[in-house]
């Protein structure tokens, strides 16, 4: 059984976390899955003393478990699936003389966390678990079979023979959680996401004073306060024709489309911050999928290593070329991050309302 760990992100808040220890993702599991057989229709015929009509009476199987695959809130790794990977539903009822049903067999649901995609053996989509709450037939339990009385008729008035119940399915599957970053940092390269993500969450992203630093996304869980937390994006920087692959490209740029808000990052220290702005944004135009309509929320950076003065010119002309109030920010000396934070936090609980108001539609797949 093979099982990939990504060494991406932050899973417990930064307290209940031993300083250094590297924090691990379960990102894909395989598991195992078998609905539940239908129960046995029975053969039996009703005989009494001093009672005239006998005849059959055997009871219906029960219906076997069906299983299940559900969204649950307040999960954020796949790991339970680690220490079990075997689900089976349970089997149906034998029917019974007296007409007597078996009883139903007990349905398996699998509870994963929001953002988890359910994959056949060959890697096939089978469910993407977007919203909590929602659930997705998986398998679908056995019929349990018919008992003699069902077959009784004006011509064979005392069968004897019962339905068997139908057999149990099983079902490889894939499980995989996609992270779902709540916030994305977007930037040229150097302006300072990953030292942003570094003062903003538990999360250790290497830094360095040269473009491309950061060769893969990193993510950081950030803890506003106890319950308020959410997902933050550091991808990799952005130049100019970026999106006909001009530097690590806009490969990663799929990480931060299923955002609610992208901080948009300009270097203070930089010549023209209103043109850094612009060539971010006009990749993030060229890419699409929406992430030219995303909210932006856009700030001057490196304010620590500008003097007043300087700092308000370029605020200035950084807000010209946005067309929006700027927020000014040292992620290095922590100055402004907490008020970043908490507007774009703001931003990922309005969305979030929107989307668990729209009615999850009720799936069902069948293999
Ligand atoms: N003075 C100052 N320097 C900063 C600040 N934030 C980052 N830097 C410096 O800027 C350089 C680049 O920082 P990174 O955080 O690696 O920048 P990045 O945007 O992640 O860069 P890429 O991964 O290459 O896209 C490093 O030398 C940082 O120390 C800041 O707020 N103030
Ligand atoms: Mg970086």
């Amino acid at each position: 059984m093979k099982r990939v760990m990504t060494d991406w992100v932050d899973a417990k808040p930064a307290l209940e976390r031993p300083v250094n220890e590297p924090m691990k993702f379960l990102d894909q599991v395989k598991i195992y899955v078998r609905s539940g057989a239908g129960g046995g229709g029975a053969v039996s015929f009703r005989r009494e003393k001093f009672i005239e009509y006998g005849g059959p009476d055997g009871g219906d199987g029960g219906k076997g478990g069906d299983v299940w695959v559900e969204a649950a809130d307040g999960l954020n790794t796949l790991i339970d699936y680690r220490y079990q990977q075997h689900f089976k539903a349970g089997t149906g009822g034998h029917g019974m003389g007296r007409n007597r049903h078996g009883a139903n067999g007990e349905d398996v649901v699998l509870k994963v966390p929001v953002g988890t995609e359910v994959m056949d053996e060959d890697k096939n989509m089978i469910a993407d678990l977007h919203t909590v709450g929602q659930r997705v037939l998986l398998l679908k339990g056995g019929n349990g079979g018919f008992g003699n009385a069902h077959f009784k008729g004006p011509i064979n008035q005392a069968p004897r023979h019962a339905n068997p119940g139908q057999e149990a399915v099983d079902l490889v599957l894939w499980m995989r959680l996609k992270l779902i970053a709540d916030v994305g940092l977007v930037g040229l390269p150097n302006a300072g996401k990953s030292t942003f993500l570094a003062a903003a969450s538990a999360a250790r992203p290497k830094i360095a004073d040269y473009p491309f630093t950061t060769l893969t996304p990193n993510l950081g869980m950030v803890d506003l306060s106890l319950g308020e937390r959410f997902i933050l994006a550091d991808i990799p920087g952005l130049i100019e024709g970026a999106h006909e692959g001009a530097g690590i490209g806009t490969r990663f740029l799929g990480h931060v489309e299923r955002t609610a808000v992208l901080v948009h990052l300009v270097d203070g220290t930089q010549e023209d911050v209103g043109d850094a702005w612009r060539t971010v944004r006009h990749e993030l135009l060229a890419y699409g999928e929406g992430l030219e309509d995303k909210s932006e929320i856009v700030a001057l950076n490196k304010i620590d290593a500008l003097d007043p003065e300087t700092r308000d010119a370029k605020a200035a002309e950084l807000s010209a070329a946005c067309g929006h109030p700027v927020r000014m920010v040292s992620g290095a000396a922590g100055m402004g991050v907490t008020e970043i934070l908490r507007e774009a936090y703001g931003m990922v609980r309005a969305r979030k309302g929107e989307i668990a108001a729209e009615e999850a539609e009720p799936e069902v797949w069948r293999p």
